[in-house]
């Protein structure tokens, strides 16, 4: 990196992953399926034909995680709790998966590591039947969020209701690419809703459990740009980022959603019941930023692109700056989006809680060398490092993952782990950005 501003003693330095990701175990203990498992079923819907039955055998192997991750040098570590694993079907405590997080925590305490938890990262449990297409699952939602409070709340100074509602609601219900896999514009709006009230019943819970825990949530807030000046292209980029971010971002500061999204969503809009609103609108200790790319926009052609508003261009994939994923790598969009967002919402302290590169590198006689990924991190971690030096108030960053994991619809074909993983003989291998990232965060200067 070239000389640049420095980053305050106190900015927190973690890692980031989610259950379904990297567990594994997925009937051990008492674990029930959740609608990812129901996915990864269904011929077709993941890339590689793969499912997260084992993934990173993080459940059985998290000893060992967690002393790689003390030994890179992070001291935050950004996890979920799967929701299937603590709950039974009738909805009481689950002695067996408290336990495994219980222990787990413990670990990461005793390791000098602070947790912040992540109470749904996608993995809705599948006997919720309708699942976020019914307003029941946002109460649900609230009786899980207690119980962990009750039960675990003691080890968690920081919690997140959701991850990122926007996959879950447009991902999962308008494009249908994640699970439950549904194709309806108005039904992905819907799902927003319902997630988000249940964002709001939930903190609701855990408060009335305890006071003594930051919460927040973590959005992947949209920087999306026209693809050319004409009215038809700005109008398109702007719905992007209506669905996006005001989507979510409005009902947190009890604002209504935009008109167009209402109107988008017919005659289910009626589903809206008057005071959600306000019940979303709970204080927030933090918020969670997610930041890969940006994308562009210009104006619809399809049916479905129409029902939307626009339609995304993707990067020419012969473009040299681009990840494996085939995303360009923008950094200055970072700044660009968190700036936007706090033009038009009163955010409370940010947190980076995900930013990395798919870098699909092989380990090699115990080696892997991620430049893609190096360069990634090296980009970005400069431009946050100008962010915080102008006085934005981010207090920490999470690299997006400690380790390569189920990439969802792209199964395990994606490598965005600091640590390679042999998925046949679980081998965890740190890769050159690791190392970077471990010399990085005991002096943190861009130099
Ligand atoms: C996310 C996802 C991660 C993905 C990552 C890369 O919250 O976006 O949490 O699960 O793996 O974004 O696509």
């Amino acid at each position: 990196m070239t000389e640049g501003p420095r980053f305050p003693a106190s900015f927190e330095w973690g890692c980031a992953t989610a259950a379904f990701q990297i567990e594994g175990g997925a009937s051990e203990g008492g674990k029930l399926p959740s609608i990812w498992d129901d996915f990864c079923a269904q011929p077709g819907r993941i890339k590689d034909g793969s499912d997260g039955l084992v993934a990173c055998d993080h459940y059985h192997r998290f000893p060992d995680d967690i002393a790689l991750m003390a030994d890179l040098g992070f001291r935050h570590y950004r996890f979920s709790i799967a929701w299937t694993r603590v709950i039974t079907e009738d909805g009481r405590a689950n002695p067996q998966g408290l336990d495994f997080y219980r222990r787990l925590l413990t670990a990461l305490h005793e390791r000098g590591i602070t947790p912040n938890a992540t109470l749904f990262h996608w993995d809705l449990p599948a006997h919720l039947k309708g699942g976020w297409l019914r307003r029941e699952t946002a109460y649900r939602f609230a009786d899980y969020a207690a119980l962990v409070a009750d039960e675990l709340g003691d080890l968690l100074p920081r919690v997140a209701t959701l991850n990122e509602p926007w996959c879950s609601a447009f991902l999962g219900h308008d494009l249908g690419v994640f699970a439950p896999g549904v194709q309806d514009r108005p039904s992905a709006l819907l799902a927003a809703h319902h997630l988000m009230l249940a964002h709001g019943l939930g903190l609701q819970a855990w408060r009335s459990v305890r006071r003594d825990t930051q919460l927040g949530i973590v959005l992947n807030p949209e920087l999306c740009d026209a693809a050319s000046d004409a009215p038809a292209d700005v109008a398109a980029a702007r719905l992007a980022e209506l669905e996006r971010n005001d989507v979510f971002l409005n009902p947190l500061f009890n604002r209504e959603w935009p008109a167009e999204m209402l109107e988008q969503m017919g005659p289910l809009a009626g589903q809206r019941l008057p005071g959600d609103t306000a019940i979303c609108a709970q204080p927030l200790d933090f918020i969670g930023l997610n930041y890969y790319t940006r994308s562009i926009a210009q104006a619809p052609v399809s049916d479905a692109e129409l029902a939307r508003g626009y339609r995304f261009v993707p990067p020419d994939p012969q473009r040299p700056d681009l990840t494996d994923i085939g995303w360009e790598i923008y950094p200055q969009g970072l700044e660009r989006v968190t700036r936007k967002l706090l033009a038009q919402w009163p955010l409370p302290p940010i947190w980076i809680t995900e930013n990395g590169a798919a870098d699909n590198t092989p380990a090699v006689d115990g080696a892997c060398d991620d430049q893609i990924r190096l360069a990634y991190l090296q980009s970005h971690l400069a431009q946050l490092a100008q962010m915080v030096a102008s006085g934005i108030d981010i207090r920490g960053y999470y690299v997006w993952s400690l380790l390569d994991n189920f990439e969802w619809a792209q199964g395990y074909s994606q490598r965005f782990g600091v640590v390679h993983v042999d998925y046949a003989t679980q081998q965890r291998t740190p890769k050159a950005s690791a190392h970077w990232l471990q010399h990085f965060i005991s002096s943190p200067q861009p130099t």
